[in-house]
């Protein structure tokens, strides 16, 4: 930026101006639990780490081992995964027999066990609390906490709204789940397990702020109002969006990982330019943290201190690939590096995401630039409806993640400090009821698109490229007309 856009820049503040010698203002104001930006806390990176490491030996090695020697058995796509994936470091010395022993046949069957068993990423369970930095207001059997830096005191009405809000997004998507399975739907993400870190962050955004979402976010598109079957489109091909962004200031889903984010930070870079106080927010997975594309909206997002709030879901996992493969530290310290400040909120607790999020786009908003939250949960379901989670992780990993339950926490809430009835919870049973059956009259009454409408929204004022591909396929359509022509004609020879 040069210097007359900066004068331009309402947002750079002189509080950001005085802070660019590594971002101290914005520290400064940030709580004491985020990381202070660039005081290089020495990260103790190696430490931790390995304290990690060493706790999760035992407690998940068990059952992954159980579980891939079951799977390395069965199944020969297993052993294949096995094999491939057996960490070098262990294989060479002892491990080298088992190579030139196939011949032997013994433990050519218990090789690939060992090696499946090896292969399996030692489960994030020890993380699962998250550490003592988490951000918590609402503790998994359901009783509020104070935090010094984060609080919300949301009514009884606020409390139950959340809630319904996020029992009928894990409705819509259990709904979305079945009717990929009935072949009504090409591909689902479900989003089970992650309803807070959704419900919580969505419901902390104003109207004119901007959310560019992943492909997972349906309960971010429940809370900025986009209608839940606008998302079924896009996953039955019918579509390639199915939405208007600028309807409800909500992107459209991204396939390609982590790309969002540089949309993100440089549609903040305009909004700043603008001299909007509104802010934006960039969804991104904890797989997605490893991209290039997120370290460059990093860099860009603090050196042009953009109002964007970067809100990674860190589900333990990428596809089959667990947090601890894509970084050394906590993904909330990546942002010291940058400059700006990173927080770690437990995603299960819709009561702290909400509180992280809102003091998060208060910073945004205020000048102070981009802030990192690390909502901290769990994908309880299948990566998409094409994965099977059972090949990567054990169950008790998922049962002890189940213990953290978004919905159930708030519910045992609700209920202990008498904040809603029977009657209430038997209407949103109804509620939920009525959108399900919603969505599959959606989806059974969506209309195919005409093949040529694959064209249209490329670009505005035409390409030739387009053009030419558009009249090679028109010519391909035809073909199959003359096709049926013949064949209608055959037909009525009385062939
Ligand atoms: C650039 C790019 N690389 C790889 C993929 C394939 N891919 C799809 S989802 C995914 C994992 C993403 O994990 P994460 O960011 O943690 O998000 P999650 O799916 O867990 O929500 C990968 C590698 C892709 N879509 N785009
Ligand atoms: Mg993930």
């Amino acid at each position: 930026m040069t210097e007359s856009t900066a004068a331009r820049d309402p947002r750079r503040s002189s509080k950001r101006t005085s802070g660019s010698d590594g971002g101290s203002a914005s520290a400064a104001s940030a709580s004491a639990s985020a990381t202070a930006a660039p005081t290089a806390p020495a990260h103790a990176p190696a430490a931790p780490a390995k304290k990690a490491a060493a706790k999760k030996t035992p407690a998940g090695k068990a059952p992954a081992k159980k579980a891939a020697a079951k799977k390395a058995a069965k199944s020969a796509a297993a052993k294949k995964t096995a094999a491939k994936k057996a960490p070098a470091k262990k294989a060479p010395g002892k491990k080298a027999p088992a190579k030139k022993a196939p011949g032997k046949k013994a433990p050519a069957k218990k090789a690939p066990a060992r090696k499946a068993a090896q292969s399996a990423p030692a489960a994030p369970t020890a993380a699962l609390a998250g550490g003592s930095e988490l951000v918590q207001l609402l503790t998994p059997e359901g009783e509020r906490v104070a935090h010094p830096d984060y609080a919300v005191d949301p009514s009884p009405e606020e409390l139950r709204g959340l809630y319904r809000d996020m029992v009928l997004t894990r409705r819509f998507d259990a709904e979305a789940v079945t009717l990929q399975r009935q072949g009504e739907l090409g591909l689902w993400p479900s989003l089970l397990g992650q309803e807070a870190a959704q419900v919580g962050s969505g419901r902390a955004t104003r109207a004119d702020d901007y959310v560019f979402p992943t492909y997972r976010e349906h309960g971010v598109a429940w809370c900025r109002g986009v209608d839940p079957t606008l998302l079924l489109g896009m996953f039955r091909g019918v579509n390639n969006g199915g939405w208007d962004p600028n309807s409800n200031n909500f992107h459209l889903y991204t396939i390609v990982i982590g790309s969002q984010t540089l949309h993100a930070t440089g549609y903040a870079m305009g909004v700043a330019k603008d001299g909007a106080d509104s802010a934006v927010v960039a969804y991104f997975g904890d797989g997605a943290s490893s991209q290039g594309d997120v370290a460059e909206a990093f860099t860009f997002a603090s050196v042009y201190n953009a109002p964007v709030v970067f809100f990674c879901q860190n589900n333990q996992w990428a596809i089959s690939e667990p947090t601890e493969r894509q970084s050394r530290v906590p993904l909330y310290h990546r942002a010291a590096g940058y400059g700006f400040p990173g927080v770690r909120v437990d995603g299960n607790d819709v009561l702290a995401v909400l509180a992280v999020t809102r003091k998060a786009l208060e910073h945004a908003r205020s000048g102070q630039g981009p802030m990192l939250v690390e909502a901290y949960t769990y994908r309880m379901g299948a990566h998409t409806t094409s994965d099977d989670p059972t090949r990567y992780r054990s169950d008790d990993e998922r049962a002890a993640w189940e213990a953290k339950d978004p919905i159930l926490r708030l519910r045992t809430l609700l209920e202990r400090e008498g904040l809603a009835d029977a009657a209430f919870f038997a209407a949103l049973d109804e509620e939920s009821d009525a959108l399900a059956k919603r969505v599959r009259e959606a989806i059974r009454t969506m209309e195919n698109p005409e093949p040529m409408a694959i064209f249209e929204n490329i670009y505005a004022d035409g390409h030739a490229v387009v053009d030419e591909e558009r009249a090679r396929y028109a010519a391909y359509q035809a073909s199959f007309a003359d096709h049926d022509a013949d064949h209608a004609g055959a037909a009525g020879k009385g062939h």
